[in-house]
């Protein structure tokens, strides 16, 4: 049971989810706490190179290359845990889930300007979770907009299943760094999702997402990532376990076959 404090109105927020798919909630995060995380990446990135994520980019002159993201820093960053499991992001999550929710994984992408971004994909084909499903909550580090690639969502997918997914080709490659796209369904049209520092964006694990390539000159698209899942889950893929309950103690589940980074490839997903 976790006692309510914020003024965000959970029950309107609740009932624009279960409508769109996603919600944005404003200045989830203090303009103090987006710099104290801006200030900790750039350690991560300066002090740590060895928690770089391999995405296989191996071109010295790929903005990612140089600024490849981060997964997984709650597991050595003390600063990463404690927003991972940041109260009002546990207040909303609860009222999204209707029950106390767990953490999954961090993230964090400075992507640079020139930088390319993630084509379109539902995360729960890689965290796997059963039963039920995952839920993002994406956090804005600088303004973000469409053209510093910023998020895309496709609104009322979040209630579908689980789609194939289809092997990039070469022009879509040049925009994603992951190699496989989820088709928009019929009916449905991907929107950008624009944001100030400090918004949270939340999504659930079938809603269809995405982001751009970064075409500014010099605007960085930094974003704090969170996933979660119910409480009540039973199942996760091994990549994500231990999970974090929200008191900040790890847990185990049962591990489900197959998943991984959201953003690899995973064969399974590719017909
Ligand atoms: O930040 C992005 O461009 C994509 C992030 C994403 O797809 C995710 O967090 O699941």
């Amino acid at each position: 049971m976790i006692t309510l404090q914020s003024d965000i109105d959970l029950q309107a927020l609740k009932a624009d989810y279960d409508r769109e798919g996603y919600v944005v909630v404003r200045g989830m995060y203090s303009p103090e706490e987006v710099e104290e995380l801006k200030a900790e990446f750039e350690r991560i990135h300066d002090e740590l190179p060895e928690k770089a994520h391999d995405d296989g980019i191996r071109n010295p002159d790929d903005p990612l290359y140089k600024y490849p993201r981060i997964v997984h820093p709650h597991r050595y960053s003390n600063i990463a845990r404690k927003h991972m499991i940041h109260p009002r992001v546990r207040e909303v999550l609860h009222a999204l889930f209707g029950e106390e929710p767990v953490a999954t994984q961090t993230m964090y992408y400075f992507k640079p300007p020139g930088a390319r971004g993630q084509a379109l994909h539902q995360d729960n084909l890689y965290l796997l979770v059963q039963p039920g499903t995952c839920m993002a909550a994406w956090t804005a580090i600088d303004r973000v907009d469409r053209e510093n690639g910023g998020m895309m969502v496709v609104p009322k997918t979040h209630t579908g299943n689980l789609l194939c997914q289809e092997k990039a080709d070469e022009n879509l490659r040049k925009e994603s760094f992951s190699h496989a796209i989820t088709r928009v369904p019929k009916g449905h049209k991907p929107i950008d999702v624009p944001m100030e520092p400090g918004d949270t964006l939340f999504f659930g694990g079938s809603t269809i997402h995405g982001s751009g390539p970064n075409r500014s000159k010099d605007r960085f698209r930094r974003s704090f990532i969170g996933h979660y899942a119910a409480g009540s889950l039973e199942k996760i893929s091994k990549f994500y376990l231990p999970l974090v309950r929200m008191d900040g103690t790890d847990c185990e589940v049962e591990a489900a076959a197959g998943g991984g980074a959201c953003g690899n490839d995973w064969i399974g997903g590719l017909h």
